[in-house]
């Protein structure tokens, strides 16, 4: 017995054995009566038919346009025809096998009737294969079903819109199981026009707290391609320790790494950047400094070179950073910037033509320069005020971005810092030239008036609201049914100005690892996604059919999404 779809204008049922799901304004409900339970898996086959966006995530920003009947794959039958400049077809050819294996080809089929075959065409109208700030995101899709044939094509300036076209597809081919023969529908016609509304849509991951395996940071990857989060923000090396591997500086993991095993290699970094590039990620190393800095530079005075941290492990700083053992960079040691200098050029060699780097900046804990002879004894003469030290601090600052552009051998690397003391509006003109520098600020919510005093001064800025986009910060709070709420109604619309470039959901690492990283990111840094790619003007309210479906999908590609409500709400909620 094969499935049955009945089609009444403005009422559309989906049909199965032992479930009925209807569709009346945008919704799918039981039909009433019914008190078979089972059917879970045809209610996405009835979402998407019935809802606005098809169920998409994030949701398309231009015209979405369908047919409210349904068709069956053959997966056995899908072909793709790659039509665009031969340097893309390495890129198309990598996408295509993850696609497929997002179809789950290797559970079988087996629905047999009525089957259409598949076949899928990529055009790109140009050649580059590597993503920035500028790249062009979007895509036209349209799916047309003529005889036995669903042609699907995909047209974008780049690669990168091919890929989003793809996942967007993927999305809307739906598999479901529920009358005993496995099927894969979709809609006999879509036409989808789609772009972002932020060009930098990010998600920072913190290996420094707690160690995090090459296949737990993939699978933070996977979750961003099927979210289109476009930039993984790598928060390498911290106080705690420091695992990214300098193969000139081989000291700064002896002593800093948790073990011999707890280490980026150069080649797992490069591993990374070509898994996230083929995922349509860019990823930004951040080395943090001059705060934030400890385990890894104890061996300056053993090497002859002076102290490059002071204050490791001391008091009060223990307190202060939450968890020992703590320490800054020391501005005074003019060595210091060769060691920089020395990182900076293991990381160009991993990765030359990077556009972005994140020099961290944040939380310089003024006490602690404060309280070290060897500063006290360069200070001398002058006033012991904020504005010595915050001197002291931008003349660090403005060695590191030499060390760094002597590194990479030229000055086009746009420098992302946090806000702190240094990037206050009164001073921040002094130090940092907006030309140069962006700033990634970590204000709560309330804190409107930095975020426009900065832009009015010309930043760029990546907005991290800490009170909604810091993901610890939920777990911290109470466990609720408003924790994705929260990130999704994050209001940077407001604000939207050219200025803002997009924004990153932050998970920092005191209190994850590999055991549960999966469920304390996902699916709230989607949530985040939806608002950097869409930007929606209606509430979290309206998107939650939606973004339940979204969780179901990410467990599909095997990310352990926490639930987000009972399913019975998922159920008859959406
Ligand atoms: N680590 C680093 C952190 C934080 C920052 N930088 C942080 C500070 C306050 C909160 C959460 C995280 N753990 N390097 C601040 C940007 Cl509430």
């Amino acid at each position: 017995d094969g499935t049955i779809w009945f089609l009444i204008i403005g009422l559309t049922i989906v049909h199965g054995s032992n479930w009925v799901w209807q569709c009346e304004d945008g919704y799918c409900k039981r039909e009433s009566g019914q008190t078979e339970r089972d059917g879970y898996s045809a209610l996405k086959l009835c979402q998407l038919v019935c809802s606005n966006y098809l169920n998409i995530w994030p949701y398309p920003t231009g015209a979405v346009k369908s047919s409210k009947e349904l068709v069956n794959i053959n997966t056995k039958s899908i072909i793709f025809h790659y039509n665009g400049p031969t340097e893309t077809v390495a890129y198309l050819t990598e996408i295509t096998k993850y696609f497929e294996g997002h179809l789950k080809k290797d559970e079988p089929f087996s629905c047999e009737e009525n089957l259409y075959n598949l076949k899928i065409t990529f055009t790109p109208l140009c050649k580059e294969i590597t993503s920035n700030l500028e790249t062009n995101e979007s895509y036209t899709l349209t799916l047309d079903s003529i005889g036995n044939e669903v042609n699907v094509n995909i047209i974008a300036p780049t690669v990168f819109g091919v890929r989003h076209g793809l996942e967007t597809l993927s999305q809307i081919l739906v598999s479901h199981n529920d009358d005993g023969s496995k099927c894969l529908s979709t809609l006999s016609n879509v036409q989808i026009t789609d772009q972002p509304k932020y060009p930098h849509r990010g998600l920072l991951i913190d290996t420094a707290r707690n160690y995090l395996s090459v296949d737990t940071i993939k699978k933070q990857i996977d979750g961003m391609a099927a979210s289109k989060l476009n930039v993984l923000h790598w928060h390498l090396t911290d106080s705690q320790s420091f695992p990214f591997v300098s193969v000139r500086l081989p000291n700064m993991t002896k002593y800093g790494a948790y073990s011999s095993k707890k280490i980026y290699t150069p080649e797992n970094i490069k591993d990374l950047i070509q898994y996230a590039e083929y995922r349509g990620i860019r990823i930004i190393i951040e080395i943090d400094g001059p705060s934030h800095a400890g385990m890894g530079w104890q061996w300056g005075p053993e090497a002859g070179l002076g102290d490059l941290a002071v204050c490791i492990n001391k008091q009060p700083w223990r307190s202060f950073c939450v968890q020992p053992p703590c320490g800054q960079l020391n501005p005074v040691n003019e060595k210091l910037y060769i060691i920089l200098r020395n990182l900076y050029s293991d990381i160009t060699d991993i990765s030359p033509d990077r556009r972005m780097f994140h020099m961290g900046g944040d939380e310089v804990f003024i006490p602690c320069w404060n309280s070290t002879p060897e500063i006290l004894k360069h200070l001398r003469g002058k006033p012991l005020n904020e504005k010595t030290y915050l001197d002291l601090w931008a003349g660090y600052q403005r060695k590191n971005l030499d060390a760094y552009d002597t590194a990479i051998g030229h000055k086009n690397t746009s420098i992302v810092v946090w806000t702190s003391h240094l990037t206050q509006p009164e001073f921040i003109k002094n130090y940092l030239p907006n030309d140069r520098y962006i700033i990634q600020t970590w204000v709560p919510e309330s804190d409107n008036d930095l975020i426009t005093d900065l832009i009015k001064l010309g930043y760029k800025l990546i907005v991290s609201t800490k009170d909604r986009w810091y993901l610890d910060h939920g777990f911290w709070g109470t466990t609720n049914y408003y924790k994705w709420k929260t990130v999704y109604e994050n209001p940077i619309y407001e604000k939207y100005t050219k200025a803002i470039l997009g924004g990153e959901v932050c998970m920092w690492g005191e209190l994850v690892d590999d055991s549960n990283i999966d469920s304390r990111i996902w699916p709230r840094a989607a949530a985040a996604a939806e608002r950097m790619w869409s930007d929606p003007v209606t509430t979290a309210d309206y998107a939650q059919t939606r973004f339940f479906a979204h969780r179901e999908r990410l467990i599909e590609r095997k990310i352990s999404a926490e639930a987000v409500v009972p399913q019975w709400c998922a159920e008859n909620e959406g």
